[in-house]
């Protein structure tokens, strides 16, 4: 008998089912259940009464423990030794010698003087999308410490700010009546990837006759599961879709009354959509005419229905104007009506009465004048640039959490420059010896999901969820919380809110009357008061309550060409003639999990997916290794010659970390900083390169 298998004591201890819920940034945000046997965890599976998760969890999340179990944890607070140009080299200390010199440091540079603290930022994004170990402590440290505000772009704010210039806030279909729909639009959306729990709805509706057509300029594994695949350019959307609003106009296919009692600004947009015949966008798309007037038919004629938008249309120079156009097509049918008609892109708005934001992050904390912002995506600039009367104080600490700039954010070379800063002190929480934690004067041991309490809203349901710790804490990690409570308290502010523990600030996060607590710990997710068919006699968040196809500011919804296009920069396009986007790879969550050797294996090594055509025009072969370049950098990967890329278009699927790339790089060495039309967000799949055999 193999001695693996032979029953220990272990495993006739009693197990414990704890209530958790997924903190990974993506829509789902799943309900999961963990099994705990003598303090360690067996088990981790979807909650099989929660709907969306409806029992199931993705390939990545039902793997968690071996994240969590991982040999290569940060166990213990590092301090580095040595320059940041070597090799990272760190030394374990204790946490007292740790929060010391972080207070120490950080006392400082704030002590100079009114203001002084700004050359202090915070850096975080949706490591987890937990509301106590994201921004609660740590927001009221900074804001009372008076540090740089950071403006979070990074990955949606292009799209919400066109959801908020159209329907006044981030509301959207209920995911569950995807299942009603007889038709979903898949636009932007590689859902099997990043989004399998609405997957499952579009499943119900295909099996009860729904046409399914993904708009996506790459042949996902969802577009091929779909009846139809538009492969359109990248940033070619917003063309895409004043195209079908023509054929809607010219075919009389429009819903009036909708129109007349629910939408403001109707007759501007339809004089704009006039000017799109199906000929001009389809040479704007890289598409036949005929596909648009098919797909505007279908689209005219069905009833429910759907579209589902997720967030790769918005990585491009005119990514918010795009939402504004494709959000409106139900406007224009009067899908909203029907139970299974409407659109979604993010559902966060539905959570907007039920999170107390305010009393966990305490913006009123913050001196006057209010700090300056600093953008998030333009962390490479930021970090180089020196003061003056426009910057204000050159940056000088950087802390950061629940983010990895260095291998995300774009245009690498910048970034990594940035950080390599010797002069500048890093504070790096995290649970691996990342691309930036590599670049840290300190390192600190953070809890995983497991270990901590959390709660939980979702961006693509509209379930409250509540995180139970599972396991103590691995190592000497700690929750977030916890080190900026101690910071705190080396800081000598004694506001009573610092004080507080991990579960007051959950029993803060939820209004009582939207959320009951104690619900929430009993079941583990508790459904928010969201009126059904939400919008089929309008009603939308806006001031007027109608739709706003004519904003006050902002004007009718355009086409926004891309930066970096044949049609914008054809010069640019003659010596780097293929757009690359970096969309995630199914098996990673970002730059989460690429260090976990499982789903690496399956996701392989970096590659770049160039159609046959592109590749023998420069001689490349299938699996012959790369150099994909533009005047930003160059990226050495595998090609991977195939028809998931179309003509002229490649595809770099990411976040590889830059240390586990062939040579130390990753796509956003290639990527820049320029900001899209709406939100001050990257436009990462707005991108012209070159490739050539390496
Ligand atoms: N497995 C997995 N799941 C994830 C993530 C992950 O990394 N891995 N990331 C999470 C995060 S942070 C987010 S923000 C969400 C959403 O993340 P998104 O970035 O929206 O990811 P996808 O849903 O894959 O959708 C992107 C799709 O848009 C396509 N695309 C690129 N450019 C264009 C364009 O110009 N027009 C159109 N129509 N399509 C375009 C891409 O080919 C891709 O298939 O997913 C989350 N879920
Ligand atoms: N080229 C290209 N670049 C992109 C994108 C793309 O599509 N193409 N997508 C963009 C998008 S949509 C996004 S959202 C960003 C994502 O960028 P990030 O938000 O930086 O996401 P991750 O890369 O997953 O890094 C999150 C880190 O947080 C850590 N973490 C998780 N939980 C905790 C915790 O509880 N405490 C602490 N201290 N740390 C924790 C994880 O270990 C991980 O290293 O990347 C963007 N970059
Ligand atoms: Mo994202």
């Amino acid at each position: 008998m193999n001695d693996a298998l032979a029953a220990s004591p272990q495993d006739t201890a009693p197990t414990t089912l704890v209530r958790a819920a997924c903190p990974h940034d993506c829509p789902d945000t799943c309900a999961m259940h963990v099994t705990v046997q003598a303090g360690r965890v067996i088990r981790i599976q979807g909650d099989p009464d929660h709907p969306p998760t409806h029992g199931a969890l993705c390939t990545k999340v039902s793997r968690y423990a071996e994240r969590s179990d991982h040999p290569e944890r940060v166990l213990h607070p590092l301090k580095r030794v040595g320059p940041k140009a070597g090799p990272p080299r760190f030394e374990r200390i204790g946490w007292d010698e740790a929060l010391d010199t972080i207070a120490a440091r950080l006392t400082a540079i704030a002590g100079r003087g009114p203001g002084a603290a700004q050359a202090i930022l915070p850096y975080s994004y949706a490591g987890t999308m937990g509301l106590i170990q994201g921004e609660s402590m740590a927001a009221r440290f900074f804001h009372r410490l008076g540090a740089s505000r950071l403006d979070r772009t990074i990955c949606a704010s292009a799209g919400a700010e066109g959801l908020m210039a159209t329907y006044g806030g981030k509301v959207g279909m209920h995911l569950e009546d995807y299942a009603h729909a007889k038709l979903i639009l898949i636009w932007g959306s590689n859902s099997i990837a990043s989004n399998l729990h609405f997957w499952t709805f579009a499943q119900q509706a295909k099996r009860q006759g729904a046409t399914l057509v993904c708009i996506d300029p790459r042949r996902t594994e969802t577009a091929d599961k779909c009846h139809q695949h538009l492969a359109l350019r990248p940033g070619s959307d917003g063309a895409l879709a004043l195209a079908l609003m023509h054929e809607l106009i010219t075919q009389d296919l429009l819903d009036h009354d909708y129109l007349a009692q629910h939408v403001e600004g109707w007759p501007a947009l339809r004089e704009r959509a006039l000017q799109w015949p199906a000929e001009r966008a389809a040479s704007v798309c890289g598409l036949e005419a005929g596909q648009i007037r098919d797909l505007a038919l279908l689209y005219g004629r069905t009833q429910p229905a759907a579209i589902r938008l997720n967030y790769g249309m918005q990585r491009a120079h005119g990514g918010g104007n795009a939402v504004r156009l494709v959000a409106l097509l139900p406007c224009l049918t009067g899908a909203w009506r029907h139970r299974g008609g409407g659109m979604l892109l993010s559902a966060s708005g539905w959570f907007g009465p039920a999170v107390d934001a305010a009393s966990l992050e305490r913006p009123d904390l913050m001196p006057q004048p209010l700090p300056r912002i600093i953008n998030m995506s333009t962390i490479g600039d930021d970090l180089l640039r020196e003061s003056g009367p426009d910057f204000g104080p050159r940056i000088e600490a950087v802390v950061v959490y629940n983010s990895n700039p260095v291998a995300v954010a774009p245009q690498s070379r910048r970034v990594v420059a940035g950080f390599a800063r010797d002069d500048l002190f890093t504070v790096v929480l995290e649970h691996f010896m990342t691309d930036t934690a590599d670049l840290a004067d300190i390192v600190l041991p953070a809890t995983t999901q497991l270990e901590h309490l959390d709660v939980h809203r979702s961006y693509g349901h509209t379930y409250a969820l509540i995180n139970q710790p599972a396991i103590a804490p691995v190592g000497e990690a700690r929750p977030n919380t916890a080190v900026f409570r101690a910071l705190a308290q080396r800081l000598g502010f004694d506001e009573p809110c610092f004080a507080e523990g991990d579960e007051v600030l959950a029993r803060q996060a939820f209004r009582p009357d939207q959320v009951d607590f104690e619900q929430l710990q009993a079941h583990g997710w508790v459904r928010l008061p969201v009126p059904d068919r939400p919008f089929a006699e309008g009603g939308f968040p806006t001031p007027s309550g109608r739709a706003l196809a004519d904003h006050p500011q902002l004007g009718v919804p355009d086409h926004i060409p891309n930066y970096e296009s044949a049609e914008s920069a054809p010069a640019l396009a003659a010596r780097y003639p293929l757009a690359m986007i970096s969309p995630p790879a199914r098996h990673f969550l970002n730059s989460t999990f690429v260090n976990v050797k499982s789903l690496r294996d399956i996701e392989g090594e970096p590659l770049l997916e160039i159609h046959p055509e592109d590749a023998a025009a420069r001689g490349l072969v299938d699996g012959s290794v790369v150099e994909v370049f533009n005047d930003r950098g160059v990226y050495r990967c595998k090609a991977a010659v195939n028809t998931r890329a179309r003509p002229g278009v490649v595809n770099g699927l990411g976040i590889w970390w830059r240390k586990l790339g062939l040579d130390g790089t990753n796509v956003n060495e290639l990527t820049h900083q320029r900001l899209t039309d709406l939100g001050r967000a990257p436009a990462f799949y707005d991108c012209l390169v070159e490739v050539r055999a390496a």
